[in-house]
């Protein structure tokens, strides 16, 4: 079975009919990870990517001060010791063009590109119960059939447009971060409206106010937000911290988090107050999410976040000069609840004279009007706004896709009260469908890339099984889906990130179902799970199909994904104690 992957050129309507082993949807870090894997064991395959070019993620999001906030030693592949070796970071947290660079890297030189078909969305995914096979159709008119198809579709990529009135009244152009325009804008001398203070708010807000002539930020909910202190990497730094890369690889795979950083198990209540303030102290001064590693029990114990949200409070204050401006900076929830974010100069952004902050949350944006937003009243000219409102996230991609399974149902229709996966891989009902980093894995609470490749490798090795023992189907079982949903519910309610309003459940896109969508009980005790699942010949899944005679099953199971014992695990037994510091 099977085209042949090594093909030229765009696939176009013309081969319609072609069957592949696999088609992969999206070019992010996923689908292209995916797509090599694929090769690698001599599978068919095809992505299609709905963007111009590779990246996903730092593809589409574009916007003035998006980097990442994952160190970019970690924040990067680990399958490749040369990858590593070769490439250069040249800041501790790179920008998106570097970031992009690195992915249209990655593709030239493991020449990915020839089996990736670009500007193409995939529209519809149906399953044919008789031959097992999926057939996929795309806004180009393309339809296809594979026997696998993979959803590498991306946790934060569809984009939440809110429904505000009037918003084509506007006469000016409104920009999403998620979906910046390729050409860059120029707000110099401009009248700008920022719409939101997430990350990409946080992000971009300051480079805006270098630009803008006057900028007017609407404030629905403040924000927690810890210095990047972001530096350039000097080539001996770089030197001495490539001289064990694997080391550092390992380390970070045995965290919670997927990415290695100092952290403290002690929980903050059993410190004297000094003893705290010197520890938070320190860790602010190291700056970014590990700032949340500052003792064990931060996200399970709400005394104890008390205190950390006292001391950041404390931070806010000290920067704004300006105190009503400065009281509503700073956020009355639970520290870290919301994503963390990781700013360079967010709140002293706020002390130019140009800069100015509208609380929208007891009276919300009420309509855009031909000049601009109007709240409580009061109209608001701008010759720009920038909707940093955000996306559906992690079940917003799979939305955009008509999903039929089994017996014509949809995965909308299943996902109607939330997202029900087996291990964030697959979900009953869907056989030979598979995510990459979908709901009910890590995903967005490890580091992305960490978490796709452990997922891109699981699969990997479960098709070659299939294909060993001539498996045609794979698919979760009821049970064991209901069992998996119902761990990751109970998981979420040990940690204080599941008490607020965030887009981890699913909040803030109005009428959505609340559900803690990530699986939040730590990287390497979920890839505990995984191995176990394949080292009990899938357990929880039913292959069906004909078994070759003779064939013996041959489970196989990529190396690096053996929990190394020996340091630092984070076991089950420490996240049932409440001692996993989450980020
Ligand atoms: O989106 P968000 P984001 N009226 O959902 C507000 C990753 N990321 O794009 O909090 C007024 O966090 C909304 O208000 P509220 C990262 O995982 C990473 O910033 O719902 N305001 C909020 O302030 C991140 O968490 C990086 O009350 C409205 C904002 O819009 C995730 O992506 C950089 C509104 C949305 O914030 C999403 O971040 C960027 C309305 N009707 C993103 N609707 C890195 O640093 C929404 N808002 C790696």
């Amino acid at each position: 079975m099977g085209a042949d992957s090594t093909a030229q050129g765009p696939m176009r309507p013309a081969e319609t009919g072609t069957v592949y082993d696999a088609i992969v949807v999206g070019a992010g870090f996923a689908g292209m990870y995916m797509l090599h894997r694929l090769r690698g064991l001599g599978f068919s395959a095809k992505v299609f990517e709905a963007g111009g070019g590779v990246g996903g993620t730092w593809y589409w999001n574009r916007y003035p001060g998006a980097r990442c906030d994952v160190e970019s030693l970690q924040y990067s592949f680990s399958f490749s010791e040369e990858l590593d070796q070769e490439w250069n970071w040249s800041e501790k947290y790179s920008p998106q063009p570097e970031i992009l660079a690195y992915a249209n890297h990655v593709a030239d030189r493991f020449d990915l590109r020839r089996g990736i078909v670009f500007d193409t969305r995939v529209t519809a995914a149906t399953f044919d119960e008789s031959s097992k096979t999926w057939l996929i159709e795309t806004d180009r008119g393309d339809k296809v059939t594979a026997r696998f198809c993979i959803m590498a579709v991306g946790c934060l990529s569809a984009p939440n447009r809110p429904a505000f009135k009037g918003i084509e009244d506007f006469r000016g152009p409104i920009y999403h971060t998620g979906e910046w325009p390729h050409e860059g804008v120029d707000f110099t001398g401009l009248r700008v409206g920022v719409i939101g203070t997430g990350s990409s708010a946080i992000q971009s807000i300051p480079i805006i106010a270098q630009q803008a002539r006057q900028l007017t930020v609407f404030q629905r909910t403040a924000t927690w937000s810890v210095p990047a202190w972001n530096e350039k990497l000097t080539p001996e730094f770089l030197k001495a911290a490539k001289a064990d890369y694997p080391a550092l690889r390992a380390k970070a795979r045995a965290r919670p988090t997927g990415f290695y950083f100092l952290f403290n198990s002690k929980p903050a209540l059993e410190a004297r107050e000094e003893e705290r303030e010197r520890q938070y102290e320190e860790a602010w001064q190291r700056g970014g999410l590990p700032f949340l590693g500052a003792y064990g029990d931060l996200l399970f114990e709400k005394a104890a976040n008390d205190t950390i949200a006292d001391f950041a409070r404390k931070k806010i204050r000290n920067i704004v000069k300006d105190p009503a401006t400065a009281e509503l900076l700073c956020p009355e929830n639970v520290f870290g609840c919301k994503r963390l974010c990781v700013d360079t100069d967010y709140f002293a952004t706020y002390n130019l004279p140009h800069v100015k902050l509208v609380d929208v949350s007891k009276t919300p944006i009420e309509r855009f009007t031909a000049k601009g937003l109007e709240v409580n009243g009061v109209e608001y000219e701008f010759d720009a706004v920038v909707s940093a409102t955000g996306f559906a996230a992690m079940t917003g991609a799979f939305e955009k896709i008509h999903i039929t399974g089994r017996g014509g149902r949809t995965l909308a229709e299943k996902w109607q009260a939330g997202p029900r996966t087996y291990l964030g891989l697959a979900s009953e009902g869907f056989p030979n469908l598979f995510m990459i980093t979908g709901p009910g894995s890590p995903s967005v609470l490890a580091s992305m890339i960490q978490a796709i490749e452990q997922h891109v490798d699981w699969l990997a090795d479960c098709l070659g099984h299939m294909r060993d023992v001539g498996a045609a189907s794979i698919e979760p079982t009821r049970a064991d889906e209901d069992a998996w949903v119902e761990h990751v519910n109970d998981v979420s309610t040990v940690s204080l990130r599941s008490t607020c309003s965030s887009w981890y459940v699913g909040t803030n896109i109005p009428g959505r179902p609340r559900v803690f969508m990530p699986y939040i009980g730590g990287f390497p005790v979920y890839v505990q799970k995984c191995n176990e699942v394949m080292s009990n010949g899938f357990s929880g899944f039913v292959l069906e199909g004909g078994h070759k005679a003779n064939a013996e099953p041959q489970v196989r199971f990529t190396e690096r994904w053996r929990v190394p014992l020996d340091i630092e695990v984070i076991s089950p037994a420490a996240v049932a104690a409440k001692r996993v510091p989450v980020v």
